[in-house]
């Protein structure tokens, strides 16, 4: 502190200590007011980002699973948590998953969320989208939790659209573990057919269940890395399934990889993206998938660890999220029936909460997808 500012501040101090400073008049509507009893003109009617109840990007909360729907709960696409993470590999801890990404997505608000890329505002388009919650999930009994997942897809897309024209709403599911998109596949088979997987992850999970697991029961076959080699198995899906951002490495050097073709997959590789760029792996998915229903499923794991740490089963040398959020807008136009963000751990996440930040925005260009691709039957 120079000498100058030192006497500036003792000299302060002292008026300060005199009484004898004056404070120049309050602005504005402050004016003429009691500041600490007068809360006359003060609106606290309308919510900020920060307060209330934290729902996906302040969205209204609707009880999707509720016995009875009003015409005033009807939504056209809808934020579904699938809190679980009992059919992990690696470290568990995404059954927090729901509730992170939710707090990832605190600073979204949908009145002034206008994307500088497009111009648009997904939350003021014709959809209405609203937050259903939870779906209630038992920790102790993994076949059971599935199937209360399966019935809270099967209620929340069945229920009347709020949009007169595109009947069926449509489901972002919050992971939970990977595990959880079985659920959300049998859905959309019911609902739409088979449809191709987009599946962003850093491993092919097709594993057959006797591989993954060594086989020691149909319980333990359930899990996070054989899901897709089962909704294969259960006709879900279509033979145009691709995955993106492949890096792990497979337990049988041939077996795995054939079975993975065997289920209806393509692979882009991680690394891929250093030859083609984000446009060729954009062409290449667009191309796969060409002419049928899609459902998109990211694994934050396809993020690097540097851009999604919090996750039960890291591996290095993924995408970023830069490249993963040009990818996925660069998906506009594809018919887009059902999507998920599965995988988020928050437990393992810094204090700058890097990993559900990224989780949040992917749900949001996914919804952006939906929005801009309605879809009839
Ligand atoms: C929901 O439906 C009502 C009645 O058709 C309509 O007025 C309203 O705009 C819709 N909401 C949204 C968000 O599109
Ligand atoms: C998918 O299966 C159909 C018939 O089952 C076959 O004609 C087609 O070539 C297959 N497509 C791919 C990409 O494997
Ligand atoms: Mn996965």
């Amino acid at each position: 502190m120079s000498i100058r500012n030192l006497l500036t501040v003792l000299s302060l101090t002292l008026a300060c200590h005199a009484r004898e400073i004056t404070f120049p008049p309050l602005s504005g509507y402050q004016q003429n007011q009691d500041p600490i009893h007068d809360t006359g003109d003060i609106d606290i009617t309308t919510g900020s980002a920060f307060s209330g109840l934290t729902t996906f990007a302040n969205l209204p909360h609707v009880h999707c699973l509720a016995a009875e729907v009003t015409e005033m709960e009807t939504y056209d696409i809808a934020i579904l948590g699938a809190p679980f993470d009992t059919g992990v590999t690696a470290r568990p801890g995404a059954r927090f998953g729901p509730g992170g990404i939710r707090r990832g997505s605190r600073r979204i608000s949908p009145e002034s969320a206008w994307d500088i890329y497009t111009g648009e505002n997904s939350f003021l388009d014709w959809a209405k989208i609203v937050d259903c919650g939870d779906a209630p999930l038992t920790f102790l009994d993994n076949t059971i939790a599935l199937k209360q997942l399966d019935k809270a897809h099967k209620v929340i897309s069945a229920r009347k659209a709020n949009s007169s024209e595109f009947s069926i709403p449509r489901i972002v599911t919050l992971g939970g573990d990977h595990t959880t998109t079985l659920s959300a596949l049998r859905s959309a088979y019911k609902r739409w057919g088979q449809v191709s997987v987009i599946h962003f992850d850093s491993h092919i999970d097709t594993w057959d269940p006797k591989v993954l697991g060594g086989g020691i029961s149909h319980y333990a076959g359930v899990n996070h890395g054989t899901f897709l080699h089962i909704a294969h198995e259960e006709g879900l899906i279509r033979n145009t399934s691709i995955h993106a951002g492949i890096r792990a490495p497979v337990i049988r050097r041939k077996g795995d990889v054939r079975n993975d073709i065997r289920c209806g997959f393509e692979t882009i590789k991680a690394r891929d993206i250093d030859r083609i760029g984000t446009y060729g792996v954009i062409d290449t998915l667009k191309k796969r998938v060409a002419g049928s229903k899609v459902y998109i499923s990211v694994d934050i794991d396809v993020l690097d660890p540097a851009f999604a740490p919090a996750t039960g089963t890291s591996e290095v040398g993924g995408w970023t999220t830069r490249e993963l959020l040009t990818i996925l807008d660069g998906l506009s136009g594809m018919e887009v029936i059902g999507a998920d963000v599965v995988e988020v751990a928050p437990i393992y996440d810094n204090p700058g909460e890097t990993t559900v930040l990224a989780a949040a925005e992917v749900v949001h260009s996914l919804l952006t997808l939906l929005v801009q691709r309605p879809v009839k039957m």
